[in-house]
């Protein structure tokens, strides 16, 4: 099918004076609930609607607009795009790794077909394969991914849309899980050490995977504040210096930097974000700190590993860098102490 931009022709600006119209898809996975906050707070809650083929949870913030969107059916995506003016779309929806394996037809529908509409996408390192320099991936190099998840991610070079495009890290959430990603084990480690401290793992214990962190560790923080016996957890639970404001956490920052960065300041349209990178031992060894009596054990799924075994190390983003500005906060060590004390305060 060819690429339908919907009239959505411009790319977005921070220097339009009317707040954008946002349309966030596939928005019930891992980020578009903590985008769709960010971005309501800064542009009004009815300029953010988010959309999944999904009924979404009781836990999930319903101050603003939620609709049914299949990004398979293009007509009920003009719809939604037209009746509702929208100007910002933001395309979460993915199947992940390790489920796109399992499930190529329909990773090939989603991923592929269901992304050729859109003008602003995220991807991950998932876009590289075992050919691509892994450690640090540099922004330009040779791809052939090898999973239909990043076939997918890099399709997009095959279109002239005019689009803003992240790859993310794997992404570290408190409060959403993933599902049928490669780097998921970075998230139910934290849930496991803290329910029942055993924890067994997926991925060999040297695989070292770019992360990043996602959450508002400002309003955490500051909800910590007024409960003065929180203090000492306050403290060690952000990073230095203590971020009290509501700003968002890498992830989510990230996210809107480029989303309002002036379009002439783009030199590219595809950018590497980096934060930190880990394998499971490190990640362990740093829980153990707060969690001295955590047991990892390790048992391989094939699948996942070969995935692994083919994506970045590292990715180099000094073109974020230089210009939008990107920096991250989250270092190991950051993001272990704020995953934990988002969940010690979510278990009260
Ligand atoms: C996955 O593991 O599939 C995702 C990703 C890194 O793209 N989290």
């Amino acid at each position: 099918s060819s690429p339908q931009h919907f009239g959505i022709t411009r790319p977005p600006s921070c220097t339009d004076t009317d707040p954008p119209k946002v349309l966030i898809t596939g928005g019930l996975g891992q980020l578009g609930v903590g985008l769709a906050k960010l971005l309501r707070k800064r542009f009004g809650k009815n300029n953010v609607i988010l959309s999944d083929i999904r009924k979404p949870p009781n836990h999930v913030d319903r101050s603003g607009p939620f609709i049914f969107s299949d990004v398979l059916d293009s007509k009920n995506l003009r719809e939604i795009v037209v009746n509702n003016n929208i100007s910002w779309l933001v395309h979460y929806s993915a199947v992940l790794s390790a489920a796109g394996e399992s499930n190529v037809a329909l990773a090939k529908e989603v991923n592929i077909t269901g992304a050729c509409w859109y003008p602003c996408e995220s991807a991950t390192i998932g876009a590289f394969g075992p050919s691509s320099p892994r450690d640090p991936t540099p922004e330009l190099c040779v791809q052939r991914p090898r999973t239909i998840y990043g076939v997918s991610k890099y399709y997009h070079h095959r279109y002239a849309l005019d689009f803003r495009c992240l790859r993310y890290p794997g992404i570290i959430s408190a409060d959403s899980q993933p599902g049928g990603g490669t780097t998921d084990y970075a998230v139910q480690i934290f849930h496991a050490a803290v329910k029942t401290g055993r924890f067994e793992c997926n991925l060999r214990s040297d695989t070292r995977l770019p992360m990043m962190y996602i959450g508002n560790a400002g309003l955490v923080c500051l909800v910590f504040l007024l409960e003065k016996k929180m203090l000492f957890i306050l403290r060690s639970a952000c990073p230095s210096p203590l971020p009290l404001s509501s700003r968002p956490d890498d992830c989510l920052r990230a996210t809107l930097e480029i989303l309002e960065a002036p379009a002439e300041s783009l030199l590219s349209r595809t950018y590497n974000i980096n934060a930190t990178s880990f394998t499971p031992r490190d990640l362990a060894e740093e829980l153990r700190k707060a969690l001295p009596d955590l047991e990892v054990t390790y048992s391989v799924d094939p699948v996942r590993q070969a995935i692994a075994d083919g994506w970045p190390m590292a990715l180099e983003d000094g073109s974020a860098r230089r210009d939008w500005g990107w920096k991250h906060e989250y270092d190991l060590s950051a993001l272990v102490r704020t995953m934990l004390s988002h969940i010690a305060t979510s278990n009260r």
